[in-house]
């Protein structure tokens, strides 16, 4: 795919957005469009609705070249990405399933601007079968189309570092056909320097939920062991340091809990996919979503010293320097502790967009001063660097290990 594709990409999020500028600036026109009219006029002035290290510059030189625009409704192009979100729908707690309504909304609105010959790139993370699905809602809208290319290739970027990762990250490409497979292939190495390998859509699915999936299992035995050396007494950190020492063993790190839209979600669609089968990633998830009770059990049980502790709680974003408040344990611990009533809550957020308004929020001095019991939340950068003589006077409950 030599020339210049028109390009249309559904979905203006986190994956979609850099993906659609990044196109742009390789010298293909692209349409982005998302139903949030308020990103639309944003990203057309050529401003961004969302934090990610330098996405601004791009979105901004995109635009200024031309080759980037944003609408509400699609319009004829060459190629089409879908880039809209796949939670899972909570009414059941113990077994999670997949919702691709956005999926199939997004398909549904390309259908009457297709062409012969277009291909669909489908990048959400999907349960196995979606991509399929995507064909089938295709060819029931416009059975008039003899030739529709479909594949999957899903987004594996890692928040805070997306535009590198777009790059230099290698590429799964699971055509539902091998042509389309191909056709995909070529778009991609209009901007991606990474490997990009070719296989049919249902394995590509499969791989990018068990890449979350491996993932949130190995946090869990982190996790895990957490509880484990509080049982003994035994320092976690140290601990992992020691057996990581091991050719052979690679331990990760313990924390509050696993947040963002990924590896908290991913792992329930291979559940939903082979319940019987599945007792570990199923128990793996359940291990994380437990973590954020037992650390306000923590806090509760230190709180009991005091008559009314003020409590302060560092962090509130799902990860380290970032601003995503995404199924974040660090949120949901906040949102606890405040309506618990064990005391005072002051909590810090550096990273806070300013139109966050759930409760107040503190500076990180003010919070130093004030608090009895300090819970570390988040291991971002401005409480790596925190003067531990601060500390020396306070409860400390570091649940990422950053001030041992
Ligand atoms: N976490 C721990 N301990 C660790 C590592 C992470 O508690 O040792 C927690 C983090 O604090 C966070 C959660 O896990 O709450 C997830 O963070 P992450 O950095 O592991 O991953 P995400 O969700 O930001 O991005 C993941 C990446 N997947 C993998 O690394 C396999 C990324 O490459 C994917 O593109 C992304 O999910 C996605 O969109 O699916």
């Amino acid at each position: 795919m030599k020339q210049p594709q028109k390009i249309v990409v559904v979905g203006l999020g986190y994956i979609g957005l850099p993906t659609a500028s990044m196109l742009a600036t390789k010298g293909h026109q692209v349409l982005g469009v998302d139903v949030n009219a308020k990103a639309v006029e944003t990203i057309n002035q050529g401003r961004i609705h969302i934090v990610e290290p330098d996405l601004d510059i791009l979105v901004k030189s995109a635009v200024h070249s031309g080759n980037l625009r944003a609408a509400l409704v699609p319009e004829p192009a060459d190629v089409f990405i879908l880039a809209v979100p796949t939670p899972f729908r909570h009414d059941d707690d113990e077994m999670k399933t997949p919702d691709i309504s956005y999926v199939e909304a997004a398909t549904e609105t390309i259908c009457p601007v297709l062409g012969e010959e277009n291909l669909v790139i489908l990048e959400s993370t999907s349960p196995v079968g979606t991509t399929e699905r995507v064909r089938e809602i295709i060819a029931e809208k416009r059975p008039d189309l003899q030739k529709i290319h479909v594949a999957h290739c899903p987004e594996r970027v890692l928040p805070g570092n997306i535009l590198r990762e777009l790059v230099v990250n290698d590429r799964i490409v699971g055509g539902v056909d091998r042509p389309s497979a191909e056709r995909a292939r070529e778009l991609y190495k209009s901007f991606c320097s990474g490997e990009i390998v070719l296989t049919d859509s249902r394995t590509a699915e499969l791989a990018k939920l068990v890449e979350n999936s491996f993932r949130d299992v190995n946090i869990a035995f982190a996790n895990e062991l957490s509880l484990v050396c509080d049982h003994l007494g035994i320092n976690v950190w140290e601990l992992i340091s020691l057996a990581n020492r091991h050719p052979r063993v690679n331990i990760l790190n313990p924390g509050p809990g696993v947040g963002g839209h990924c590896i908290a979600v991913d792992p329930w669609f291979v559940v939903a996919s082979a319940p019987q089968v599945t007792p570990l990633i199923r128990t793996a998830r359940q291990v994380n979503d437990g973590k954020p009770e037992w650390v306000i059990r923590k806090v509760a049980a230190k709180a009991e010293r005091f008559k009314k502790p003020v409590i302060g709680c560092l962090g509130l974003a799902f990860k380290a320097n970032i601003d995503d408040l995404r199924e974040s344990p660090a949120l949901d611990i906040t949102r606890r502790l405040l309506a618990g009533g064990l005391g005072e809550v002051l909590a810090c957020e550096p990273h806070a967009d300013e139109t966050f308004a759930e409760f107040p929020l503190h500076d990180l001095g003010t919070v130093l001063k004030r608090a009895d019991i300090l819970v570390l939340l988040v291991d971002h950068d401005e409480f790596k660097g925190v003067d531990r003589d601060l500390l020396k006077e306070k409860v400390v409950i570091d649940t990422r290990g950053i001030w041992r």
